[in-house]
């Protein structure tokens, strides 16, 4: 007899009429196969899905180049699919569920005819971990396919679990004719469900990341007590041998991944890697904030990734792993056969094939490499891949930083006065926009923790969420937030940022184990010059007081914007949010 996951594919290949039907089990030979049926049979655009990099400086790594309106997430054509609006809230484009579906089922219709469709049993998590989720993709594209693999835990113990619990969440994708126009990402989160089409772009097509473990999982959160964040996981080792673990909410493309491993510029200490991009946070039976990373890959920002910015990444991307390396929408140097983007070490090659594939001149002043071009890779091909990555319980949790882009107003780091006045901080986070989305690049937004573009479900009720977990821990951990983006009147960037930023982790983690005292501004507590180590750089006074500065006129401004964010959210928005808001307004 059909178990519950055949009946379901069978269902979904009625509707898209594949020609084949594949059930991938994670193998190292599947992945072979997968790159091959990408290389030699499938095509997007007329063009084959991967081309074969140097093998000798780039082991078991390949070139994608999308469709070129397919390069990033497309936030417009995003939806959740509850029925009542006010449960998707302002901050998510919202559908009846019947509506979406039936205008769904006309897009899925036959789109897979001639073609494969991949079924893609995964876990989120380790298939150890209480936390970790059971999940099936089905996709029409090997590409998709192979970046699941690599970012997620594909395997028979998925379909174990499946049998087991009976239930999955179900993720239904295919790159339909790539038309702009008819490209939907829809989100049914009361049936675990995610629909996708006509995008092939890993935020739009790789389901178990964004849909899957932020809209959809921040929403089971809500109802089960646990948090989904758009979060770096990592540990800092200090010179005594203490590994303290922190999480880093930022938006994308602000420099998660970059300091998820970074190389400590500080004698001593040490970054261990568990997650660059997401968190799965519950209360453990002690009282703290336990986080796991629910994938098991990085699909990280290329351009700007250097041996300067990111030398263990380097290592990450030319180890020859179990699972291959993708590149998309990077450049090629086309005499050595190599990927290359803008922001790599050295000058630009001579004979470059841009993005899209054709020869690149720079002088036309375009880039080489797509700004948001990626790269897609295993977390266990890193070299600082914390010991602690598969422990299904997760790590304790001392200090949750929030982070935007802001050439002004926001310091270098500043801590908040308790949980609450913390939820508030990161609430109000604003961020400067990139090329992760589409949409116009260097706009300010309002970005509340990192999950405007994630959150699931109506984030009046997020913040009380948090609120509300703040009451039920033991020790809550500690809230900063910080800012590598403050510029000088120049326009500089004051801060070195990268390998430099231990500096201001050690003064996190100092402040998390009471070593150090502040100084106290109406925003929080900011550090005093004597307790941040800034020895050996090369920062003039000036400077150094602007990044630290709280300016009581630049803020009006700001504090006016808060208020018109916060109202949006009408009656949704917690009153804790707002005492915050008043104290903060009266303080100037
Ligand atoms: C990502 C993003 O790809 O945030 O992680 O856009
Ligand atoms: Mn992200």
């Amino acid at each position: 007899m059909a178990t519950l996951l055949e009946r379901w594919v069978d269902e979904q290949a009625a509707l898209t009429k594949p020609k084949s039907i594949y059930w991938c089990d994670g193998s190292e030979a599947e992945a072979h196969k997968l790159i091959e049926i990408g290389i030699r049979e499938e095509r997007i655009n007329g063009q084959p899905i991967f081309h074969e990099l140097n093998q000798k400086v780039w082991p078991n790594a390949y070139l994608h180049r999308s469709h070129p309106t397919d390069v990033a997430r497309t936030e417009h054509l995003t939806y959740v699919c509850y029925p009542d609006k006010e449960t998707a809230g302002p901050n998510n484009n919202w559908m009846d569920p019947e509506e979406a579906k039936a205008m769904m089922r006309k897009l899925f219709d036959g789109c897979m005819t001639g073609k494969t469709m991949y079924v893609l049993p995964y876990m989120m998590g380790s298939a150890d971990s209480p936390y970790a989720k059971a999940c099936v993709q089905l996709t029409d594209v090997s590409y998709v396919a192979i970046s699941m693999r690599i970012m997620t835990r594909v395997g028979k113990f998925a379909i174990e679990k499946i049998s087991k619990d009976g239930d999955f969440v179900k993720g239904l994708h295919s790159i339909g004719d790539l038309d702009p126009n008819k490209r939907f990402i829809m989100h049914f989160p009361l049936e675990h469900l995610v629909w996708s089409v006509g995008s092939g772009y890993g935020g739009n097509a790789l389901l178990g990341k964004k849909c899957f473990s932020l809209r959809i999982a921040s929403w089971l959160g809500l109802k089960e007590g646990w948090l989904a964040e758009h979060m770096v996981i990592m540990g800092i080792q200090d010179p005594e041998g203490e590994i303290t673990y922190i999480t880093a909410a930022m938006p994308s493309a602000c420099g998660k991944t970059n300091l998820a491993m970074m190389e400590s510029a500080l004698p001593g200490y040490k970054i261990w890697t568990l997650g660059d991009d997401i968190a799965w946070m519950n209360i453990g039976p002690d009282g703290r904030l336990w986080a796991i990373n629910p994938e098991a890959g990085f699909f990280g920002v290329a351009p700007g990734t250097s041996a300067k910015t990111n030398p263990n990444m380097l290592r990450t991307l030319k180890k020859n792993g179990f699972y291959p390396t993708l590149f998309t929408n990077t450049a090629l140097n086309t005499d050595t056969n190599e990927p290359w983007w803008e922001g790599m070490d050295g000058a630009a090659p001579k004979n470059l094939a841009d993005w899209q594939g054709n020869k690149w001149s720079g002088s036309l002043g375009r880039q080489a490499a797509h700004p948001n071009s990626r790269f897609t890779v295993s977390i266990y091909n890193a070299p600082t891949l914390s010991k602690e990555a598969d422990n299904p319980k997760g790590v304790p949790i001392s200090a949750m930083i929030f982070g935007g882009k802001r050439t002004a107003l926001i310091p270098l780091v500043y801590e908040s006065l308790n949980w609450q006045n913390g939820v508030f901080s990161a609430a109000r986070m604003g961020s400067e926009t990139t090329a992760a989305a589409v949409h116009q690049v260097g706009v300010l937004r309002r970005d509340p923790m990192a999950m405007l573009p994630f959150c699931g479900y109506n984030m009046g009720d997020y913040f009380k969420h948090w609120i509300n977990l703040g009451k039920k821990m033991l020790k809550p951990p500690k809230i900063f937030c910080v800012n590598w983006f403050r510029q000088d009147n120049l326009g500089n960037f004051i801060w070195p940022g990268f390998g430099e930023n231990i500096r201001v982790l050690k003064w996190i983690i100092d402040r998390a184990k009471g070593k150090v005292k502040g100084r106290e501004t109406p925003i929080g507590v900011v550090p005093k010059l004597e307790d941040m180590n800034l020895h050996g750089l090369n920062i003039d006074k000036q400077n150094l007081e602007k990044l630290f500065e709280v300016k009581l006129d630049d803020w009006k401004q700001e504090i006016e914007d808060v208020r018109k964010f916060l109202e949006q959210f009408g009656d949704r928005m917690p009153k804790e949010m707002w005492e915050e808001y008043n104290t903060l307004k009266n303080n100037y």
